[in-house]
């Protein structure tokens, strides 16, 4: 099969042909319909996120299951599926207590060292799976842990979305944050995932939803998919223009890129009693700072947000009706689809901002 390699960091990715072995126990061989592309990806890439090359990234699929293996039973050849970073091992403590998304036990769902690998090189070398789904190929070798079946008319570029940013974005709303009618949020970023936060709190019943962002035609693109304001944080103060929008600050105050000046940017929108819920990816290293005092007596709380805090087994599937009931708007998000063997471009067009989502789509 055709799969885009990682071969070094700060290198463009290389088409090549790659074999994927044959699903044992509770794998499934999946045909790969669709690969969003995530800011993590381009982490990776940068070596910001170094997981070890050479790697085939994607972690945002929606596909086709073609084979199982022996040991699984929820899935069948033919169903829909989507793919999911936060695959459960489903019996350490924090999958017990209804938290996989913190699953420690996931290289469980990996093969062993001493086995045949998932992914080699035409040569039979070894190449890494990446978050245990390596999308950006045309089929995937996955544990059943980290799938969920959907409906079968549910498009599957839309699905892709889902696998990831969708799910990191309204999850990050509706499960971490727990975002109330009639709360107000702010959301600093409007790419992927901020688009989420933002569908994530206009389904969840926020009354205010103020976008933050530097970019006019994402601010434009914020107001279509939920929020009733925007401040561009170019123009103005986006800490005072939300404070005096707002009579003192909101419920949530949201973070959805990842750096250190718009996370405490995030905190200083929040009024007493509210919560920063940061989503961005901080890159390791970063240090943050509040001041101290203002946090206990304002009783403010700080929340890191990892995948949206997810149950995908559930929220996918609701995440899925939402769209299929109009409620979540997907085709929106997608700014532009490629080929695979156009990935470096769609890589590049999501570095400079140009792309909400990318789509990588195999029946192009
Ligand atoms: C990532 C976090 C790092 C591993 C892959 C998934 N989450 C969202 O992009
Ligand atoms: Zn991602």
């Amino acid at each position: 099969m055709k799969a885009a390699v990682l071969r070094a960091y700060n290198e463009p990715l290389s088409i090549e042909e790659v074999s994927v072995s044959k699903p044992k126990g509770r794998e499934v061989l999946v045909r790969t319909a669709a690969s969003g592309v995530c800011h993590s990806d381009l982490h990776v890439i940068d070596g910001l996120l170094p997981m070890g090359v050479p790697t085939i990234l994607g972690h945002e699929p929606a596909g086709i299951v073609e084979q199982v293996g022996p040991d699984v039973t929820e899935f069948k050849p033919g169903d829909h599926v989507i793919g999911c970073p936060s695959a459960f091992c489903s019996h350490c403590e924090f999958c017990m207590g209804g938290r996989g998304y913190l699953c420690s036990e996931q290289a469980e769902l990996a093969r062993r060292k001493d086995e045949e690998p998932r992914l080699a090189a035409e040569d039979g070398a070894y190449i890494r799976q990446f978050s245990n789904l390596s999308s950006f190929a045309e089929q995937m070798l996955i544990h059943a842990n980290g799938l969920v079946k959907i409906r079968d008319d549910m498009p599957l570029d839309g699905a892709a979305l889902i696998g990831c940013g969708v799910t990191t974005g309204l999850g990050a709303a509706i499960n971490t944050a727990q975002v109330a009618p009639g709360d107000t949020v702010s959301v600093i970023g409007c790419g992927g995932v901020g688009l989420s936060i933002i569908q994530g709190c206009r389904i969840a019943g926020a009354s205010r939803i103020i976008a933050v962002d530097t970019v006019p035609w994402k601010l434009e693109l914020a107001t279509k998919l939920g929020a009733t304001d925007t401040v561009n944080g170019k123009d103005v103060d986006a800490v005072e223009a939300v404070q005096e929008m707002t009579s003192g600050g909101v419920d949530y105050g949201f973070e959805a890129i990842g750096v250190k000046q718009t996370v405490e940017q995030a905190y200083g929108m929040v009024k007493r009693g509210g919560a920063a819920v940061i989503v961005g990816v901080v890159p390791a290293g970063t240090m943050i700072e509040f001041p101290g005092l203002d946090l206990v007596i304002s009783q403010k709380r700080v929340l890191g947000s990892i995948m949206g805090s997810n149950r995908f087994r559930i929220d996918m599937p609701r995440y899925v009706e939402f769209y299929m009931s109009g409620r979540l708007k997907l085709d929106e998000m997608i700014s532009e689809r490629f080929k695979l063997d156009q990935i470096n471009d769609a890589i590049q067009k999501l570095r400079d901002g140009k792309v909400a989502r990318g789509v990588i789509n195999f029946e192009l």
